[in-house]
Formats: structure tokens, sequence, C-alpha cells
């Protein structure tokens, strides 16, 4: 019986082991890559949209200037799109689905207010 438990545990064992292994590329199946309406104006707000996007599972926040178009590269498991973009918002900057209160927007620099 001892035996027979062995067997069936190395089989098991056999059975889900290669299963593990390929689990790690499925995780990155998880990486999105999602482009987004931000609002802003200059280099200051880049920098400022960027740095707010960069939330952890963020590989890659890239906004641009003359298009308001957030790339963003994030891993779905770790982080939603509605958490970086309401994180995008509370910095002054709105989002397709998150606006910045006005006393965050009105605190920035004169350059920065788009609306
Ligand atoms: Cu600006």
């Amino acid at each position: 019986m001892k035996t027979f438990k062995f067997v069936v545990l190395a089989f098991v064992t056999i059975l889900f082991v290669p299963n593990t292994f390929a689990q790690t590329p499925a995780k990155s199946i998880a990486s999105k890559t999602e482009t987004i309406k931000v609002s802003g104006n200059c280099g200051m707000c880049k920098d400022r949209i960027e740095a707010a996007a960069k939330v952890a599972g963020v590989a890659k926040a890239d906004w641009d200037k003359s298009t308001k178009i957030l790339t963003l590269a994030y891993n779905s498991a770790i982080v939603k799109s509605d958490d970086i973009q309401k994180k995008i918002a509370a910095v002054g900057h709105d989002t397709e689905k998150y606006k910045a209160d006005s006393k965050t927007y009105n605190s920035l620099p004169g350059c920065c207010k788009y609306r």
C-alpha cells in the first residue's frame, strides 16, 4: 500500500509539475496594452501624467502631448485600467472615465490648465 501511495504521488507530481511551469507564460498573457485619452497641455503635464500612471503592475506609460493619448502596458492581473485612470485624475488630469476635481485642477500651474 505504501508503494502504491508513492506511485500515485509520483504520478500526480509528474502531471502537475509541468503545469506549474506552463503557468509562467500564461501570466504574461495578462499583459495588456491600452490607449486612453488624457487631457493635458505641456511637457510638465506629460511628466505628471506618466508619473501618476506608473503604479505597481504598469510596465509602460507614455503620453503624447499632441494627440493627448496615453499608451499603457500593464499586467491586468495586478492593476485595472480604472485604478490607473483614478490615479491620473487624482493629480489633476481628466481621463475618459474619471474627472479631476476642481480643487486639484485649480492647483495646476497655468500652462497646464486645459479646460
Ligand atoms: Cu502642463
